[in-house]
């Protein structure tokens, strides 16, 4: 990289928000800081739910779906926390061509990006689908394939967002992170209703599926007409939309979730030895 300075002998050098600039620029506007605030309680407040809901399973596959469940909003207040206290937020400058083109943040070129939003989707959307193929009683093929699409998903978005070098490099990152979107959408759609009518779990699986496709298109739509695609919504409104789809993804359907294994029925439990690491042990009776 080279820098000229001008004739004159002053030196321009390029503005970097710090971290403490970025968290006093969230707090300063209320609707951005309650996107973030709400959802770190929202996930405490589940995290706490599913302990009190879940503290008499026995069965090992329901506490397995349990756990799994409560990895979500594990995650979930972890990444809100990083956004909240500026850790994975950044001022990105976009390509010329981009609408957001031009734009400043608290004085320096570009707009906020959240892209700890992208980085943290890799560890919670995971979660997700295997708890969704677990209630489905899906083999492991699928629910391998859906959870590595998912990564991919995540980080082609975090690359579609990140990148500044041209316009066609945005949209291509997104429309890869797209067809990697389309391959879950299928097992949802497809494979998995099929395996939950034979598991006796159709019910369940079926309001869940329809929160979880309709939820989840919500995401790219949003990133199309936010502040990192055509611009159309700024960025405290593309944040609340983010939370707003994730208070649906992921706390109602914990809910849902929990509601239902409560009661360990049998399309959701395996007996006392599944899943052991000691093939040769007694089943445990605890
Ligand atoms: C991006 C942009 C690129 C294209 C696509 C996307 C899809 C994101 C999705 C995210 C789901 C997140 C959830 C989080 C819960 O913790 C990355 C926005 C297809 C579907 C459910």
């Amino acid at each position: 990289m080279s820098q000229t300075a001008p004739a004159d002998g002053t030196v321009t050098l390029p503005l970097e928000l710090t971290q403490r600039e970025l968290f006093e620029y969230v707090f300063a506007d209320p609707v951005l800081a309650g996107s973030f605030v709400a959802n770190i309680a929202l996930a405490g407040f589940t995290i706490l739910l599913i302990v009190y809901l879940g503290r008499n399973l026995t069965d090992p596959r329901a506490k397995l779906i349990a756990v799994a469940t409560m990895m979500i909003s594990v995650v979930s207040i972890s990444s809100y926390t990083g956004l909240a206290t500026g850790l994975t937020l950044s001022v990105v400058e976009m390509p010329a061509g981009h609408a957001a083109a031009g734009m400043t943040t608290a004085g320096e070129d570009g707009v906020l990006t959240m892209w700890g939003r992208y980085l943290t989707w890799t560890f919670s959307t995971p979660f997700i689908l295997l708890v969704l193929g677990l209630i489905a009683g899906s083999n492991w093929t699928k629910i391998v394939t859906t959870c590595s699409f998912t990564v991919a998903m995540c980080v082609t978005g975090l690359a579609a967002a990140l990148t500044t070098s041209s316009m066609l490099g945005r949209w291509w990152w997104f429309v890869i992170s797209s067809v990697f979107f389309l391959v879950i959408v299928y097992v949802l759609l497809v494979e998995w209703p099929k395996d939950a009518r034979e598991t006796g779990t159709e019910d369940i699986f079926n309001t869940l599926k329809l929160l979880t496709v309709v939820g989840w298109f919500g995401y790219p739509i949003l990133w199309f007409l936010g502040v990192e695609g055509i611009a159309l919504l700024d960025v405290a409104i593309t944040s609340w939309g983010y939370s707003a789809l994730d208070i649906i993804t992921k706390y109602i359907v914990t809910l849902l979730i929990m509601w239902y294994i409560v009661d360990e029925p049998a399309g959701i439990t395996a007996g006392a030895d599944y899943g052991t690491t000691r093939p040769e042990a007694a089943p445990a009776d605890d």
